[in-house]
């Protein structure tokens, strides 16, 4: 297969997922905070951000097979393939072969290896652990960085009490 259908394949299989995060997010606002069970369970919910319901699941775009829907304790994972060389479009956002969009991320795999800001504090660990950004490398905007302020036993995420020395 060539560079182009690769990356075609690659672009669908994201818009893809990002519908499907979209449904399950709606799901879960109009249910309780609680994601289906199933994906078919989605059928009829309306995204959010149109009117549009979901009328069918999609396959794995590059597989060609399901696509394997869990729901976890603290969310949902959804995992999908992506195909080899179809990434680069997305540099940073998915890794070749098996990911895995939870709440989250499009790409749990790529966002532990992902450190946008720079500040040696990786995409995943910023949102999950330290709530902070990785599109900021002082997120709470007090004049000290958050690799500084979680090193010195600091919240990143809160200012009001943080005062390094
Ligand atoms: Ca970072
Ligand atoms: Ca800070």
């Amino acid at each position: 297969m060539g560079q182009n259908s690769e990356s075609a394949l690659a672009n669908e299989q994201y818009q893809t997922i990002n519908d499907l995060q979209s449904a399950l997010d709606a799901y879960q606002i109009n249910n309780n905070g609680n994601y289906p069970e199933k994906l078919t369970d989605l059928l009829g919910t309306t995204r959010d951000w149109s009117n549009e319901k979901v009328t069918n699941i999609p396959q794995d775009i590059v597989t060609g097979k399901a696509y394997i829907y869990q729901r976890s304790e603290t969310g949902y994972t959804l995992t999908y393939e992506m195909p080899e060389d179809g990434t680069f479009l997305f540099a940073g956002e998915f890794k070749e072969g098996t990911n895995t969009a939870t709440e989250h991320f499009i790409s749990e795999e790529s966002a532990r290896e992902t450190d946008e800001d720079e500040d040696g504090i990786s995409a995943y660990d910023e949102v999950l652990i330290y709530h902070t950004s990785d599109y900021m490398q002082d997120s709470d905007g007090d004049g000290y960085g958050d690799k500084e302020e979680i090193d010195a036993g600091y919240d990143p995420a809160e200012s009001s009490y943080d005062t390094l020395r």
